[in-house]
């Protein structure tokens, strides 16, 4: 016999799963589990944060870019509620993560004690499974039950609450296998429909999104576009299933994507998505495609049966993962000597969207991001939250092949810096770039401490325009010139950064950016770059001052 802790029963099982890092702020209520953490410190490093929302969003970052849960511990209440942030985006992105709570003691359970929340209802619309572990005999299953439902159909969080007492526990009992994913196959009929109706077809168009996509995955599409000679278009903050410079990427579908190519999505006769649960962000809220049936015929292609048909009513609907369909499908089958203009006409309309235009002031970002895509290494990583700022790079930095977009299909702020720490984490030999708003910035620069600790060569860039900008667009096209909560008064942020001992320098003007970034690079340790933009260059098509001109238009013709 041999007797355990639940602490040591729980961090075994984490092993047993090939767990390479836990990202967490420390709580009184799992001791039992950090002691067990101790004694494997060099095999599962506990990546200390400095926040918990920091914490949750390492780990469902881990979770995007590795399609392996990312695992988070924190601590009761507070721990908890800080870290429904990075919980929200798990959800929302589709991306495995687990996170750990700590909990009162099953003595004191249900009398309101001290931080005690009860996560099953906390959680319970959020995650896909919330549930507490009350027998250390039973960490295993629930361990492998959660890695399981995490990564399968469609992925997402699981919040497992852990009784103080239950930690301290022993208990004689066996570690769970290490599990997979469950797989989704389609059928053979499924795949030859698939295919004559895209050969068939006058004007298809393929868009892939979603999570659940490996490096095979992505290959096989290549593959299959050439084959094929179809046109290829990536959803909304999914835009590196694809190589930008390869001459069938069309485009991204999502926030302000090219017009054009919006316009070839409603023209479309067939309509191949795959991996993509078409929500709101990509259909223009819902305005693209036809609710309930679209006019295009929809192959939808998700590796959940819910999804598939919750909004949309497609043609066929193929329960099965990416990489199984590309695998499964014949690309000569889907060809058509009518379709080979269409990859090169999208293509030539998404560089076109993407050529320079005039920017007011003195930091020109289409200059910038231009020169950064030119810059950054076929593999490098670009993280982003959410903000204005982000649209420079979606629509101009050239993602997909081996270059990984890691962003928050969600829209939370707060997600740039501790992402790419996670990045940095994960491939360690990559050139990892975290994309900021002042705003954006502020929700979790001071993980820029805990990239310090581990001395993680990440360049963060912050674009400043003093405010939050996108709400203060909504503002000027709704409430022309009545600016409300949304100007900010901004630190400086390179000094802030040099204050933690990371590199740190401002840039004032674009020829600046490429020498300081050169700087960043070569100071191979946390680096800052604090841009200061003019606010007028409020948007990648208009000012602020154009923005306020149409508010004013659009009163005038209420
Ligand atoms: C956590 C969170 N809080 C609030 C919002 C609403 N929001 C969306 S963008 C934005 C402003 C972003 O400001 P900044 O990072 O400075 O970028 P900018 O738009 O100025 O380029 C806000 C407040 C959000 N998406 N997420
Ligand atoms: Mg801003």
């Amino acid at each position: 016999m041999t007797f355990r802790s639940g602490g040591e029963i729980l961090v075994a099982n984490l092993l047993a799963q090939r767990a390479t890092h836990a990202f967490g702020v420390p709580g009184e209520s799992y001791l039992a589990v950090l002691d067990a953490l101790y004694g494997v410190r060099d095999r599962l490093p506990f990546i200390i944060c400095r926040h918990e929302g920091g914490a949750a969003y390492m780990a469902e970052a881990y979770g995007k870019l590795t399609g392996r849960p990312g695992i988070a511990f924190v601590t009761r209440g507070p721990g908890a509620s800080n870290a429904a942030v990075g919980i929200h985006t798990a959800a929302q992105d589709a991306s495995p993560m687990i996170v750990f709570v700590g909990q009162v003691g099953t003595d004191m359970l249900d009398r309101r004690a001290f931080q005690e929340i009860d996560y099953r209802r906390m959680y319970g619309s959020v995650a896909k499974w919330a549930a507490q572990i009350d027998r250390a005999d039973r960490i295993p299953e629930y361990i492998a039950h959660a890695y399981r439902l995490a990564m399968s159909g469609r992925p997402g969080p699981v919040v497992l609450a852990l009784p103080e007492d239950m930690l301290t526990s022993a208990a004689d009992v066996a570690d769970a296998p290490y599990v997979e994913a469950i797989g989704a196959t389609p059928s053979l009929d499924d795949v030859r429909t698939t295919a004559a109706m895209l050969r068939d077809a006058q004007r298809p168009l393929v868009i892939v999104g979603g999570s659940r996509w490996d490096d095979d995955a992505r290959d096989a599409l290549r593959r299959f576009a050439e084959s094929a000679q179809l046109p290829i278009a990536c959803a909304f903050r999914h835009q590196d299933l694809f190589d930008h410079r390869h001459p069938n990427y069309a485009g991204d579908v999502g926030i302000g994507s090219n017009p054009q190519l919006l316009a070839r999505v409603r023209d479309a006769d067939v309509l191949l998505v795959i991996g993509e649960r078409l929500g709101e962000t990509m259909t223009s809220g819902y305005t693209l495609l036809d609710v309930p049936t679209p006019r295009q015929a929809l192959i939808h292609v998700h590796p959940s049966a819910d999804e598939l048909g919750s909004v949309y009513q497609p043609a066929l609907a193929i329960c099965a993962t990416p990489g199984a369909l590309l695998a499964a499908i014949d690309a000569n089958a889907a060809r058509s000597s009518r379709h080979e203009s269409l990859a090169a006409e999208a293509h030539a309309s998404y560089e076109a969207w993407r050529a320079p235009r005039a920017v007011p002031g003195d930091v020109d970002l289409w200059q910038m991001v231009r020169w950064l895509d030119e810059r950054l290494p076929d593999d490098a990583i670009l993280t982003n939250g959410a903000g204005n700022y982000a649209t420079w790079v979606h629509r101009l930095f050239r993602y997909g092949g081996k270059r990984r977009q890691v962003a928050p299909y969600s829209g939370s702020m707060g997600y740039g810096v501790p992402s790419a720490i996670a990045a940095k984490l994960v491939y360690p030999q990559r050139l990892v770039v975290s994309w900021n708003g002042d705003g954006c910035f502020q929700m979790n620069g001071q993980e820029i401490g805990t990239a310090m600790q581990y001395a993680l060569p990440v360049v963060f860039v912050v674009i400043d325009n003093g405010m939050y900008g996108t709400i203060r667009m909504h503002q000027e096209r709704e409430y022309p010139e009545r600016v409300s909560g949304t100007d900010l008064v901004n630190p400086d942020f390179a000094a802030l950064a040099r204050s933690y001992g990371a590199h740190g320098e401002t840039v004032c003007a674009t020829a600046e950016f490429a020498p300081a970034f050169e700087r960043a690079v070569a100071a191979n340790k946390p680096a800052l770059l604090h841009v200061r933009i003019d606010p007028q260059a409020l948007t990648m098509g208009a000012t602020l001052d154009d923005l306020r001109k149409q508010g004013y238009a659009s009163h005038e013709r209420a």
